[in-house]
């Protein structure tokens, strides 16, 4: 903790508090229907995308999946951009055409967010051949869940990528769950982040509840990914809270206990870094108060801009999906 400075832990804190509120607040509107989108909720996560991405420059690309609003966010996305996307307006990140699994802002460097399972893991890799090529210092991350790991195109990008020597990034936030599917009753290792040592990648396991771990183990192998070393893997080991999609909670349906989910909770990766500021006087009743307001009036102000923004014209909505004659 006392290698990271005040000023870039009180930002670690704003970032995660801004994912937890605006998971939250989704949460909370979600059922009065006005998101015609499925939204999965990065509740519980929010450490990994927060201390990964404080690394990353707006031209570095990252590419995301489905549960990919705290990757936004954290890459310096739009918080607006992102609410009117939830809503289907034209202002929204990706005009209103892509919804909350299918977020784009190239200003901000996400270069998509896919609700195909793995679905960017090989987009990441030839994102990462175009940066090498062109000689750039930049480097592409790919986040992705425990369940992508079963897909395939993971191994084969894997493999390219060390071949290539690619400034590519495999984050894995391994939640132990594909929907309702267990890891253990997926994988017969829980070895995530060794298992493609055979194809020559160097894999580290991270507790991703824990921004400062998050922070100070990514630090080194971002900076060596960009250096030229070649990609990494990363496997970061955390706790979805919600259901798979839509919030709330899903313990009724038997895949996970009551109990499980408590002991991820007292592991909450946000009050553990405020009990710790506030411990460490980073952190004064008042600094936290203004934090706190300042981070859910932008909340407040999204939504109500959201809610006001006009729908994309009826005639214009294959524009920007398909392809321009
Ligand atoms: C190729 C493909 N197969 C299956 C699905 C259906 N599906 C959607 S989410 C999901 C689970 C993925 O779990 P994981 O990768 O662990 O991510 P998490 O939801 O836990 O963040 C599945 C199987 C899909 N969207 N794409
Ligand atoms: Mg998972």
């Amino acid at each position: 903790m006392v290698t990271i400075p005040p000023k870039i832990l009180l930002n670690l804190y704003r970032v995660m508090l801004t994912i937890r509120n605006l998971q939250n607040k989704i949460e909370e509107e979600y059922p009065k229907d006005g998101m015609k989108t499925p939204v999965h909720l990065y509740t519980g996560q929010e450490a990994i995308a927060a201390g990964f991405c404080a690394h990353l420059n707006s031209d570095d690309y990252l590419f995301s999946n489905y549960r990919g609003h705290g990757h936004y966010i954290a890459k310096g996305g739009n918080l607006a951009a992102l609410v009117a996307e939830l809503y289907g307006r034209e202002s929204g990140c990706s005009r209103g055409r892509g919804g909350s699994m299918h977020l784009v802002d190239t200003s901000a460097g996400l270069m998509g967010a896919s609700s195909i399972v793995a679905g960017n893991i090989p987009i990441a890799a030839g994102a990462a051949l175009a940066f090498k090529m062109m000689r750039e210092k930049r480097v592409s991350v790919v986040f992705f869940g425990d369940g992508a790991v079963d897909e395939g195109v993971l191994y084969e990008s894997v493999n390219f990528a060390v071949l290539k020597k690619l400034p590519v990034i495999f984050a894995c936030e391994n939640n132990f769950y594909a929907v309702c599917s267990p890891q253990r009753a997926r994988q017969r290792l829980d070895n995530i982040y060794r298992r493609l040592s055979g194809c020559g990648i160097p894999g580290t396991r991270i507790g991703g509840n824990d921004v400062a771990a998050v922070y100070l183990k990514t630090k080194n192998i971002i900076a060596g990914v960009r250096g030229g070393k070649g990609p990494a893997l990363i496997e970061f080991r955390t706790y979805r809270w919600c259901g798979h999609a839509g919030g709330g909670s899903d313990v009724s349906l038997g895949y996970r206990t009551q109990q499980e989910l408590d002991r991820w909770k007292r592991k909450c990766p946000l009050l553990s870094l405020e009990r710790r500021l506030m411990r460490e006087r980073i952190l004064t009743p008042e600094q936290k108060l203004k934090i706190h307001n300042h981070v859910n009036a932008e909340i407040e102000q999204a939504f109500a801009s959201a809610i006001t923004s006009p729908y994309p014209d009826a005639g214009q909505l294959s524009k920007y999906v398909f392809r321009e004659k």
